[in-house]
C-alpha cells in the first residue's frame, strides 16, 4: 500500500502531465489573447469589422491549432424517414426516426437521427438536439429507459421538439478506432493533415448533417434549434455552433478543459493532459501545447465569442473541478466583448455565482450545479427557461 502510494508521489513530482491542480492560489498569473486585436495587431472596434476580419482569422485558429478542418462538400444526402403515432409517450409527440446518410466519391456514412415532436404543435417548433457520447439507451426512442441526460417527455412538454444521435455514428470515440468513421469513409485525406480534423470535428460535422435535415422537415423551426452536449459532447456542441451560424444558440454542460474553461488557468485537466488521455479527439497540431497554455494563439474565451450574437448556456457542477467551473465562467465573461459589438449589453455578473444560483440571460446563460459531472433534469430545466423566450 505504502509503496503504490510512494509510486504516486513520484509521478507527481516527475511528471506535471499527471499534477493537476485543484488550488486557486496556484493559477499562475496569465494574460489572455486579445479577442479583438488581429494577429497583425489592429484593433476591431465595429461588429463589421469583427465580421470581415477576426471572426474568420480566430476561426481559423481553432481550426489549424485544435479541431481541425471542417470539411463542408458532399455529393449528396439522403434522409430515410419513419414516422408513427407518438404511442411511445402516450400521444404526447410523435416519433420520427430518421438515417441520413452522407455520401463522397462512392462511400457513405449513416448517422441516426431519433427526434421527438409535440403533438399539439400548431407551428414549427424549436428543437434540443443532443450531441450523445453516452450509451445509447440514454436516447431510447421506445421510452422503454428513460434517462436524465435526455428527458425527453419533460422537453416535450414544455412545447421543443427533442432529438438526438450518437456520436459513434461519426467517429468511434477510441484512440485506435476513431477513423473508421466519416473520416476513412469520407473525408481520408483528413488524416494526412496536422490540422485535420479528428473525433471531435466528426462528431460536429455530424451535427450540422442533422442541421441540413432539419432545413427539409416542415415540424421543426430550422432557425431554432439548439445544439447541446455534454463533456466532450459539450466540446463538440461549441464547435458545432461556433462552425455552423445555423445553430441558433449552444449548450455547453460541464465541458471543461478545451470545451468553455480557459486553458492558461491550468486548473484541473490540463491540455497535456487531455492530449494524452484522448490523442483522438484533437488535432496533431494541438501536441505542440502540451504544458505550453500560453504559447496557444487562443483561449476558449474566444471560441464562445465565434458564437456571437446567439446564446450560449455553459454549466459546471460543483464537484466537477476537473472541468473548471470558475474558468468556464470566466471564458463566457471574457466573450462579452464580442457580443457587446452587436449591442448586447453585459449580463453576466463580474464573478461567478454560487451553488445552484442560475444566472439567466438573454445571450447567456450560466450555472454550476450542486453535485457530480453529469447532465440532468436541473441542468434541462434551466436550458428551456433559457430558451423559452425562443
Ligand atoms: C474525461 C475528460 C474530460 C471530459 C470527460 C467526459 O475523462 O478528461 O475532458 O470530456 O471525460 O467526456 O465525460
Amino acid at each position: 500500500m505504502k509503496r503504490i502510494a510512494l509510486f504516486y508521489i513520484l509521478l507527481i513530482t516527475v511528471c506535471p502531465a499527471f499534477a493537476q491542480n485543484y488550488d486557486e492560489s496556484k493559477v499562475p498569473h496569465y494574460t489572455l489573447p486579445d479577442v479583438l486585436k488581429t494577429t497583425s495587431g489592429k484593433a476591431i472596434k465595429s461588429e463589421e469589422k469583427w465580421e470581415k476580419l477576426r471572426r474568420p482569422e480566430v476561426l481559423k485558429l481553432f481550426e489549424d491549432h485544435i479541431y481541425g478542418q471542417m470539411p463542408t462538400e458532399y455529393d449528396s444526402i439522403r434522409y430515410a424517414l419513419t414516422e408513427d403515432d407518438g404511442a411511445e409517450m402516450n400521444g404526447r409527440a410523435v416519433l420520427k426516426q430518421v438515417g441520413i446518410t452522407v455520401f463522397r466519391k462512392g462511400k457513405s456514412v449513416l448517422i441516426n437521427l431519433v427526434l421527438f415532436v409535440p403533438s399539439q404543435a400548431k407551428k414549427p417548433v424549436p428543437v434540443f438536439l443532443l450531441i450523445n457520447n453516452r450509451g445509447k439507451e440514454n436516447t431510447d426512442p421506445t421510452r422503454a429507459k428513460k434517462s436524465e441526460f435526455w428527458p425527453a417527455e419533460m422537453v416535450v412538454d414544455s412545447g421543443f421538439a427533442i432529438a438526438a444521435f450518437h456520436v459513434s455514428d461519426l467517429a468511434p470515440d477510441n484512440k485506435d478506432t476513431y477513423a473508421t468513421g466519416v473520416l476513412q469513409k469520407l473525408y481520408p485525406e483528413q488524416l494526412k493533415k496536422d490540422n485535420g480534423m479528428k473525433a471531435i470535428g466528426a462528431w460536429a460535422w455530424g451535427a450540422s448533417r442533422v442541421m441540413d435535415y432539419f432545413q427539409t422537415d416542415k415540424d421543426i423551426d430550422s432557425k431554432k434549434v439548439i445544439v447541446v452536449g455534454h463533456s466532450r459532447g459539450g466540446k463538440t456542441s461549441l464547435w458545432a455552433a461556433a462552425q455552423d451560424r445555423r445553430f441558433a444558440a449552444c449548450v455547453t454542460n460541464c465541458s471543461g478543459n478545451t470545451g468553455a474553461a480557459l486553458a492558461r488557468r491550468q486548473y484541473g485537466e490540463r491540455i497535456s493532459r487531455i492530449n494524452a488521455s484522448f490523442p483522438h479527439w484533437f488535432n496533431n497540431n494541438y501536441k505542440k501545447y502540451n504544458d505550453k497554455e500560453n504559447a496557444l494563439p487562443v483561449d476558449q474565451h474566444m471560441l464562445i465569442a465565434l458564437i456571437a450574437p446567439r446564446p450560449v448556456y455553459a454549466t459546471n457542477a460543483s464537484k466537477d473541478l476537473w472541468a473548471d467551473p470558475k474558468g468556464t465562467f470566466l471564458a463566457l465573461k471574457a466573450a462579452e466583448p464580442v457580443y457587446a459589438l452587436y449591442g448586447i449589453k453585459p449580463e453576466l455578473p463580474k464573478d461567478a455565482p454560487g451553488i445552484d444560483k442560475p444566472v439567466i440571460g438573454h445571450r447567456f446563460g450560466y450555472h454550476n450545479r450542486e453535485g457530480e459531472h453529469n447532465m440532468t433534469s436541473y441542468d434541462w430545466a434551466n436550458f428551456i427557461r433559457f430558451t423559452k423566450g425562443f
